[in-house]
């Protein structure tokens, strides 16, 4: 799964560069540990909640990669019939009820879910995933503060790569403890390498297995490190001094080429791993083809499915 968000997005960061995709690209490229560890734990469903950069999100929690790729055309076979983009990802029936590009707009939304699973009496579990930039909007704190104090069932994923837009998270603030907004707030916390995936597994394991349990909620911060630019494929190496050395230490954290490793010394060989990647890089292949083939939306369906309530309308 690592792979196909990668392989994926460095085919989107392509066509990007190559003027074919128009929609803004917000990639995931070093981060998918994050997504892929969070979504192994749920069930189809538990629902995620994302933000601009959630292509790993829909992807790891099932969402259907020609869908996508067909919405970052702007085609009408997307998963949001090409109105949403890169940014506005929808798959109701895998749990992934929106990505808003809105920056922290989504967690007060999956303490509703949490919410709704508890008045309901389910015991699905709500996971909201966003970065260290949300922790700055006070609507995190609010949805913290309400998730502990009804107990509710809600994962709080905070992706910290260090940077908002341009900006590190040393200059947005005094100290590097988004970790202790938890303890304020009264709910449990933990913080995870975000580039080893099975780290990222075990403590989302806890965190689901407290939530469904009654337990309540929790905040993973994973800590990690975007390797393209806030958006587009470059590499931003012209954003601060420090970047190019810190994306360089990063890179030797690979969480794929970390799992590959892995797996190797638990005697996985060379040849299964590049098959996979080669299944991959042809799904990938498949869905352009799909994109580039299907239809704009109609222009006379413009104003469909921009409000849920009437049908068509
Ligand atoms: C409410 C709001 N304020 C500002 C923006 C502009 N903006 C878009 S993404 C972003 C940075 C978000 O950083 P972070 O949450 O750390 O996510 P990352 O891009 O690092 O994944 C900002 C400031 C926005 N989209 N929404
Ligand atoms: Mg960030």
């Amino acid at each position: 799964m690592m792979l196909r968000i990668r392989i994926f997005e460095e085919m989107v960061g392509a066509l990007v560069t190559a003027n074919e995709i128009r929609t803004p690209c917000h990639l995931y490229i070093g981060q998918e540990a994050i997504a892929v560890g969070v979504c192994t734990v749920l069930r189809q469903d538990d629902t995620v909640w994302g933000g601009h950069r959630s292509h790993g999100h829909y992807l790891a929690k099932g969402g259907d990669l020609k869908a996508m790729m067909a919405e970052i055309f702007g085609k009408a076979t997307g998963c949001a019939h090409g109105r949403g983009g890169s940014m506005h990802l929808v798959a109701p029936a895998q749990g992934i009820f929106g990505t808003v590009p809105l920056v922290a707009a989504t967690i007060p939304l999956a303490v509703g879910a949490a919410l709704s699973a508890k008045l309901r009496g389910t015991d699905q579990v709500a996971v909201a995933f966003f970065g260290d930039g949300a922790t700055d909007e006070g609507h995190f704190h609010e949805s913290l503060n309400l998730a502990a104090l009804y107990r509710l069932p809600v994962l709080f994923v905070c992706e910290n790569n260090f940077y908002s837009t341009h900006l590190t998270l040393k200059e947005r603030r005094v100290k590097d403890n988004i970790v202790e907004s938890a303890a304020l707030h009264g709910l449990a916390s933990l913080v995870v390498d975000g580039n080893d995936v099975v780290a990222v597994y075990q403590a989302a394991s806890q965190a689901v297995d407290r939530a469904r349990a009654g337990g309540g909620p929790t905040l993973l911060e994973c800590r990690t490190y975007r390797w393209r630019g806030h958006v587009g494929p470059a590499l931003d190496l012209e954003v601060g001094q420090n970047r190019q050395r810190d994306l360089s230490e990063w890179m030797q954290k690979d969480p794929i080429m970390r799992l590959r490793e892995r797996l190797r010394e638990e005697g996985i060989s060379d040849a299964d791993l590049s098959e996979i990647e080669q299944r991959v890089a042809a799904e990938v292949d498949v869905a352009v083809s799909f994109a580039r083939q299907s239809p704009p939306p109609d222009e006379n369906e413009l104003l469909h499915h921009v409000y849920a309530s009437r049908r068509g309308a």
